[in-house]
């Protein structure tokens, strides 16, 4: 059985159990936060979350996991077959992540644990996001999903990002950048909202959430 670690708020760890939920995979939970504890660091290379355990061995990194589950649990495929519309999934996904989330990234522990962000960091990093936001609304298409006509994996991706992102911004800006740069994104998030996994994610992201300010 898989067991997936982490803890329950981030989007990391929800993009996980999304795609255990998506694909149907039996998985357990084990809640634990990030840190430079050698009996983690035995678990997690960098003491990062998440990462899985599974019989053979352990895995980190969101993305490897993720290309993982899809090649060892085949039966409810996440990628359509075709190769280049393969690599179209996969190409926003990684421009999702890294241009856009791990720029705001970046801002959370000034934003939500008591350190703070430099005005220069703070300008270098809203321009980096406007430029990952803008360059995303030339990959998503948004008719009504992200990638076209049909619902994907990637809809569920760009719905937990979206929502941290958000967040950050409002806290650090005093404004939504991506309300601020994806047409109709609001209209999207409900949209995406309807699926039985992301509703089941936010249930338990708003447990933890109220666990942890608690
Ligand atoms: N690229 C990693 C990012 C994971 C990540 O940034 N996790 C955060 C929690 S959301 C973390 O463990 N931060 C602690 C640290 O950076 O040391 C992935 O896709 O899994």
């Amino acid at each position: 059985m898989i067991k997936i670690c982490g803890f329950a708020i981030s989007n990391f760890y929800n993009k996980i159990k999304f795609v255990l939920l998506e694909k149907d995979i039996p998985f357990v939970e084990e809640q634990l936060m990030p840190s430079q504890d050698s009996e983690l660091l035995k678990r997690s290379p960098l003491g990062k979350i998440p990462f899985i355990e599974t019989e053979i061995g352990n895995l980190s990194e969101s993305q490897v996991i993720l290309e993982y589950l899809e090649d060892a649990y085949p039966e409810k495929p996440l990628y359509p077959t075709n190769s280049f519309e393969k690599a179209k999934y996969r190409e926003l996904v990684q421009h999702l992540e890294l241009n856009i989330e791990l720029h705001a990234h970046s801002l959370i522990k000034g934003a939500f644990f008591g350190g703070t962000i430099s005005e220069e960091t703070k300008n270098n990093v809203k321009e980096r996001l406007e430029i990952g936001l803008n360059g995303f609304n030339r990959l998503a298409k948004f008719s009504p999903f992200v990638m076209g006509d049909a619902y994907s994996f990637v809809d569920g991706i760009v719905w937990l990002h979206f929502g941290m992102i958000s967040m950050i911004t409002q806290k650090v800006y005093g404004e939504d950048l991506v309300a601020a740069h994806i047409p109709n994104v609001e209209a999207y998030m409900r949209l995406i909202e309807s699926r039985p996994s992301i509703q089941k994610i936010a249930v338990d992201r708003e447990k933890a959430i109220a666990a942890f300010f608690k």
